[in-house]
């Protein structure tokens, strides 16, 4: 049985409705610190939980035999600056309670998502490899990566089957991102077809890595699927889909609204967004469990279009 804490965040939505359909509703279990009045909630089993309650996430483990836990409660880049004690507590904590829980043998299996936010600017910008200097500048990017080092720390010590992607920039039509700094990709569909302009928080060429949610869940599925010996690393695999940067995806869209028009103003993510990559060199997940994304800018840019519309 799965639990998902954080299931009605960005990613947490679409992954508990996956998740549900591969293993059936009754043996998903979505919580988050909210009860919203949504599909996650309402159709299919939901408790509350505080993701900084270590005896909370226990009850539940225990309740509902629980095996796998995937993590998804975390603060993003830009809300993190903002309130940096809050974010280390609950992207720091909420970790070592689900690494805890799985090295006393309550759970079974962990998924626990990182981020390119994990490289800073001392890291090659381009097909950024797997293993290379990793500085983060931001206090969301440093949680992430200390977040890594614990993994594969209980991962080597304690035997914990632990598996962890570095989502980029992640797109979808369901649900809205909340405080990150590529979220101005997801903003701007909803824009072009409410207002026809958007504002850009960026400038026109900050390039950043992205990916079609589709895609993320997939990987997601797929990381968790995948043998134990083939997840070979246990810190967190790159992972790569789209780049582009603001005056790109502005242009793809221009081919189905040609009006559309695109301004900018960058604010601080600016200097978050200068810090990270510009594109990922994902070869050993496409080695390890032979992952491979779908989704380029234009097959993106019309099903969210075509999707938002409705
Ligand atoms: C953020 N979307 O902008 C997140 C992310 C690739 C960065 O992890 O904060």
């Amino acid at each position: 049985k799965i639990l998902i804490i954080g299931a009605c965040g960005q990613i947490g939505t679409e992954l508990t409705t996956t998740l549900r359909k591969i293993y059936g509703n009754d043996n998903v279990i979505a919580s988050d610190i909210r009860k919203l009045n949504n599909d996650i909630v309402n159709h299919g089993i939901f408790e509350v939980v505080n993701a900084l309650d270590y005896n909370q996430i226990q009850h539940l483990v225990e309740q509902y035999e629980i095996t796998d836990v995937y993590l998804m409660a975390a603060l993003l880049s830009a809300t993190a600056e903002k309130n940096p004690a809050f974010a280390w507590d609950l992207n720091m904590n909420s970790l070592f309670h689900v690494l805890n829980l799985a090295k006393v043998g309550k759970i079974k299996k962990i998924f626990w998502p990182s981020s390119i936010a994990v490289f800073g600017p001392t890291t090659p910008r381009e097909h950024t490899p797997q293993y290379t200097i990793m500085e983060p500048t931001t206090v969301y990017g440093i949680s992430k990566q200390t977040g890594e080092r614990w993994c594969e720390y209980y991962h080597h010590q304690y035997g914990v089957d632990v598996r962890s992607i570095r989502y980029p920039g992640l797109i979808s039509y369901t649900t809205e991102p909340g405080g990150g700094t590529t979220d101005y990709a997801v903003d701007i569909y909803h824009k072009a077809l409410e207002k026809g302009s958007f504002e850009c928080f960026l400038s026109a060429e900050s390039k950043l890595p992205m990916m079609y949610m589709e895609d993320a869940i997939r990987a997601t599925v797929e990381i968790m699927q995948a043998e134990s010996e083939q997840v070979k690393i246990r810190s967190s695999y790159n992972l790569s889909g789209i780049s582009f940067t603001p005056s790109e995806i502005a242009k793809s869209i221009q081919n189905y609204i040609p009006d559309f028009t695109i301004s900018y103003k960058p604010d601080f993510r600016q200097k978050i967004a200068d810090s990270w990559p510009a594109s990922i060199d994902d070869s050993c997940a496409r080695q390890d469990w032979g992952w491979k994304h779908k989704y380029d800018l234009d097959s993106m840019t019309k099903i969210m279009l075509e999707n938002l519309k409705k």
